[in-house]
């Protein structure tokens, strides 16, 4: 793992964010040279998908499990800007549990004036049924990156309502059309980052402007969470180092996941060798 990733920890400033408010912006994640690569790979994966020579302007998609179909999508994986972030929150257990990547194109113009309320929703299905607690435990966290411009109003901006995660249902307005209360755009530039609780309570939103909207989505877990996609990144596996093996969803058997030892978690003993014992005690 590239040893930059230590100046790049989780500060106690973005840890009490997080927790506050259920998500974390982190500007200039990636370089704009790398967001071109992305660009080009998002546009190359689209076409194929939708079996097109090129990406069609009025492409919209959310696909899934897109983190194997290219390579350009693989260094992000344990990015050095980011990474150290997921384990400073989720501690060293984690995997990669799911991908997905959303192309949003303009709406049609006569689309646009008509009042809609957004998809508001907490991530990952049936945890949010099945899992007792009030708040029901995090698991999992996503961070979207964001490669076209959403830092102005109506580009489809990720919408999230700040401090929801602790809360296990959503009040909604009595009108049909209006967003719930608090209801926020989050503002990103190309190359940034945003972390968000995955019971965040959050929404895309609608894209009134003439700019399609590109945003990678790379969720992360406990290692003992079942994928939320198929996971489609076996061919990546011999040539990643160890700690990519297990982001990537190595274990040594079942056991493993829920009691892993040193060979499971890599990651584990990298954190303990730059940061001190005191990093991975729990
Ligand atoms: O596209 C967005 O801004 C929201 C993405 C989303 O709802 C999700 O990742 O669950």
């Amino acid at each position: 793992m590239n040893p930059l990733s230590l100046e790049h920890c989780l500060t106690d400033t973005e840890k009490q964010q997080f927790e506050e408010n259920g998500f974390l912006a982190v500007e200039d994640a990636i370089p704009q040279e790398m967001v071109e690569r992305l660009l080009a790979a998002v546009d190359r994966v689209g076409a194929a998908h939708l079996g097109a020579e090129t990406l069609p302007a009025d492409a919209h998609f959310n696909l899934l499990d897109f983190v194997g179909r290219d390579e350009a999508f693989i260094e992000l994986l344990d990015w050095h800007t980011t990474f150290p972030k997921v384990w400073g929150i989720l501690g060293w257990n984690i995997k990669l549990y799911h991908s997905h990547l959303i192309v949003l194109p303009p709406l049609p113009p006569e689309e646009r004036d008509k009042p809609k309320r957004l998809g508001w929703h907490q991530d990952s299905g049936r945890l949010n049924i099945e899992l007792e607690g009030n708040p029901r435990p995090r698991v999992s966290l996503k961070v979207a990156y964001f490669l076209t411009d959403t830092s102005v109003p109506g580009r489809g901006n990720f919408s999230v309502v700040p401090g929801s995660q602790k809360w296990n249902s959503l009040e909604m307005p009595m009108e049909k059309t209006v967003d719930p209360e608090n209801a926020t755009a989050v503002f990103a530039k190309p190359g940034t980052a945003v972390f968000f609780d995955r019971r965040l309570w959050h929404a895309a939103g609608r894209n009134t402007s003439d700019i399609t909207r590109k945003v990678l989505f790379y969720g992360y877990s406990y290692r003992w969470l079942q994928p939320r996609d198929n996971m489609t990144v076996a061919h990546f596996m011999e040539r990643s180092d160890p700690v990519r093996q297990q982001i990537l969803g190595k274990s040594t058997g079942g056991m493993g996941y829920t009691s892993p030892g040193e060979k499971d978690v890599p990651l584990r003993a990298w954190i303990q060798e730059h940061l001190g014992a005191e990093a991975v005690a729990r």
